[in-house]
């Protein structure tokens, strides 16, 4: 019989045998905030207007797996029944266009009352996000829109949600991470490629002059190589992110960096000791891309762990906004929840589970070789034994005992929907 306190007995035996303090790993693993996003519930639906949910912007959810939350009250059972299986500190991450408002007002009119206190309540931390796509209005662009009056409706929802951002900063007590995501972008390559940029820089002067007052919120700026339907440029790419952020130098206006937003082969953990060299923070949305900006759930993979290792190896960790950020309609939605979150926090703990001291001395004198010998063998660490004794005292649930429950909830739950 496997005993689970046994199996963590041995590995910290393993671990103690490279001066590694497993305790203190797990407790820095535990208390490290995820932001779990709330748009894998109901595949980026939102409740604003029921009849037409279509997600435009370049996104896409593939998939009809049955049982997706249709109202807000599902896709809060919905949360609460992922979360049972996610351990360790955890924020929720909204979207605006999840508005609860009898009669939904539009994007430029929405404020802290069209939202619920139900996070708040279960004392949980809440991110935002403006929805700058999925709106009749968005068609043409966003905050980079040629025509002035569609751009000034866009300013006013960043502004709006910059607002709400603060109330929810004051209600959780934690800051309100928000990401500013605008889809523009066109199919073909634009013979004006300039015009847009210009305009985006100015719409996000305009709404964080508006909102000066605003003190507990942090602004990532998300970039993207491409979108569908928008292959050929992106208004708000890297370097215009990158470029924007670093010229505003403003403590809360920092990078978002999604791990599906840049061509196949670049990867986000080479990426990061290059912008902590002139930045302080980055937020993080960890996803998966296969071969485009997918959004798969989130695995255990070697970019997961790379991107981990470099945070805690650059001592940034607690520096760092991590959030998930995937839409896999094809399974469960609450086993996506589980796998992607889990494996995210695992890779968390693997990070901290290494000689990283260690392994920068050897670095540091030369001994290239022993560098090598010490990543390899970290590979095959028996980081599982720890990561099951911390579930369970956690109780989300050693191996895979989340999933016998959420197959019941789906038995009971989402197949009645
Ligand atoms: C899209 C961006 C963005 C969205 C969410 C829904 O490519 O990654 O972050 O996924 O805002
Ligand atoms: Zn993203």
């Amino acid at each position: 019989m496997y005993d689970v306190k046994e199996g963590y007995q041995a590995a910290k035996e393993f671990y103690a045998q490279y001066g590694i303090d497993v305790d203190e790993a797990v407790r820095i693993a535990d208390s490290t905030p995820i932001s779990m996003h709330c748009w894998q519930g109901d595949d980026v639906g939102g409740f604003e207007v029921s009849e037409d949910k279509s997600l435009t912007g370049g996104i896409q959810t593939t998939g009809n797996y049955p049982g997706k939350a249709r109202t807000a009250d599902e896709l809060r059972q919905d949360i609460e029944m992922a979360l049972k299986f996610i351990p360790g500190e955890m924020k929720i991450n909204l979207h605006a266009s999840y508005q609860e408002a009898d009669t939904p007002v539009d994007r430029d009119a929405i404020g802290p009352e069209h939202f619920k206190n139900w996070a708040v309540e279960k004392g949980l931390g809440l991110d935002f996000n403006p929805t700058y796509f999925s709106h009749p209005k968005s068609d043409k662009g966003t905050l980079s829109c040629a025509d002035e009056e569609t751009r000034q409706f866009w300013i006013r929802h960043g502004i709006a949600c910059r607002r709400i951002g603060q109330y929810f900063a004051d209600r959780t007590g934690k800051k309100c991470v928000i990401n500013h995501w605008t889809p523009d972008g066109d199919k073909e390559f634009p013979v004006d490629t300039i015009g847009p940029r210009l305009r985006l820089k100015d719409s996000y002067d305009q709404i964080f002059k508006a909102t000066e007052d605003v003190k507990d919120v942090i602004d990532g700026i998300e970039s993207k190589v491409f979108g569908i339907g928008l292959e050929s440029y992106t208004v708000g790419s890297h370097e215009f992110c990158m470029g924007y952020v670093m010229k505003a130098n403003k403590d809360h206006i920092i990078m978002t960096l999604d791990t599906g937003h840049y061509h196949p082969t670049e990867v986000v953990s080479a990426k990061l000791a290059s912008i902590y060299t002139f930045s302080d923070n980055v937020l993080l949305h960890v996803s998966r891309p296969v071969r485009w900006d997918s959004d798969h759930v989130v695995s255990y993979d070697e970019e997961t762990k790379a991107i981990m290792e470099e945070l805690v190896r650059m001592n940034k960790l607690d520096k760092t906004y991590i959030a998930t950020d995937f839409f896999d309609a094809s399974i469960n939605r609450i086993a996506a929840w589980a796998i992607g979150l889990r494996n995210t926090r695992k890779a968390i703990l693997a990070a901290l589970l290494q000689p990283n001291d260690k392994m920068k001395q050897l670095e540091a004198a030369g001994d290239v070789s022993a560098r090598l010998a010490y990543k390899e063998e970290f590979k095959a660490a028996p980081v599982a034994l720890v990561w099951d004794y911390y579930c369970e005292q956690k109780g989300a649930g050693k191996g895979l005992e989340w999933l016998a429950e959420v197959q019941k909830y789906e038995k009971e739950v989402l197949s009645r929907r």
